[in-house]
C-alpha cells in the first residue's frame, strides 16, 4: 500500500492567508490530479488554539518570525495561524478531499508546536499516524503539501524514522524559505529518503 499525505494544505497557508507560503495555492490542482494513483489519501490540519506559545503575538515585544527557546526547544515565532474554528485553518476549498480517508490534526497543545503529522517538535505525543498507516498496510509515504522546509518536511522526518519508504514530491510543495528548503531535501536524502517530481511518480508506486 502506498499512502499520499496532504499536508496543511489550508486557506492561511497560502497567499492572502496569515502564514502565506510564496504560491502555495499553485500545488493544489497537481494534488487534486495525484490523489488518484494513490490506495489511501490522508490529510493533515494545523489546529492551534487563540494564543498558542508559537505565534509572537502571545509574547511580549516580540515579532513574527523572530526565534525564541521555547521548554528548551528552539521556535520560530509565528503570525497567528490556523487557529481552530477560523476559516483560516480549513482546507483550502479547492482541495478535493473526497478521496480523503482520515485528517490528522496537530498543534493543538499551546505550549508546543507541532510540524510533523505524527509526532509535536519535543515527541512527547504522538498522533496515532505511524499506527493507523501500519493499521491500513502501508509501506510507502509520499509527502506533499505545505510548506516544504515545516510541516512537509518534519512529516518526512519522522516517516523515515518511523520506518516508511518515504518520498517527498517536490512540484506538489512550496517552501516559506527557498533556502531552508534546500537544507531540508538534503536531510531527507542522506536519512534514507527521496525527493521526486510527480512526473516520476509512476516509476516508485
Ligand atoms: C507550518 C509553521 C507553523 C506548516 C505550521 O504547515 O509548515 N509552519 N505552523
Ligand atoms: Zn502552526
Amino acid at each position: 500500500m502506498h499512502a499520499l499525505i496532504l499536508v496543511d494544505i489550508q486557506n492561511d497557508f497560502v497567499p492572502g492567508g496569515a502564514l502565506a507560503v510564496p504560491a502555495g495555492n499553485e500545488i493544489i490542482p497537481l494534488v487534486n490530479g495525484l490523489q488518484n494513483s494513490f490506495d489511501l489519501v490522508i490529510a493533515t490540519q494545523d489546529w492551534h488554539p487563540k494564543h498558542h506559545k508559537s505565534f509572537a503575538s502571545t509574547h511580549n515585544n516580540k515579532r513574527p518570525f523572530e526565534k525564541i527557546i521555547l521548554h528548551g526547544l528552539d521556535q520560530v515565532l509565528w503570525p497567528d495561524h490556523c487557529v481552530q474554528g477560523t476559516d483560516g485553518a480549513q482546507l483550502h476549498s479547492n482541495l478535493n478531499t473526497n478521496k480523503v480517508e482520515a485528517i490528522f490534526r496537530k498543534g493543538m497543545d499551546p505550549e508546543i508546536d507541532s510540524y510533523s503529522g505524527f509526532y509535536d517538535n519535543g515527541y512527547k505525543k504522538n498522533t496515532g499516524l505511524a499506527g493507523y498507516l501500519r493499521e491500513r498496510k502501508v509501506q510507502k509515504v509520499f509527502v506533499c503539501g505545505l510548506a516544504g522546509d515545516y510541516c512537509v518536511f518534519y512529516t518526512a522526518k519522522d516517516a523515515l524514522k518511523e520506518n516508511f519508504e518515504t518520498y517527498i514530491i517536490e512540484d506538489a510543495t512550496r517552501p516559506i524559505d527557498e533556502d531552508g528548503f534546500l537544507k531540508a531535501k538534503d536531510e531527507i536524502l542522506t536519512s534514507g529518503g527521496q525527493i521526486i517530481s510527480s512526473k516520476n511518480l509512476h516509476r516508485y508506486l
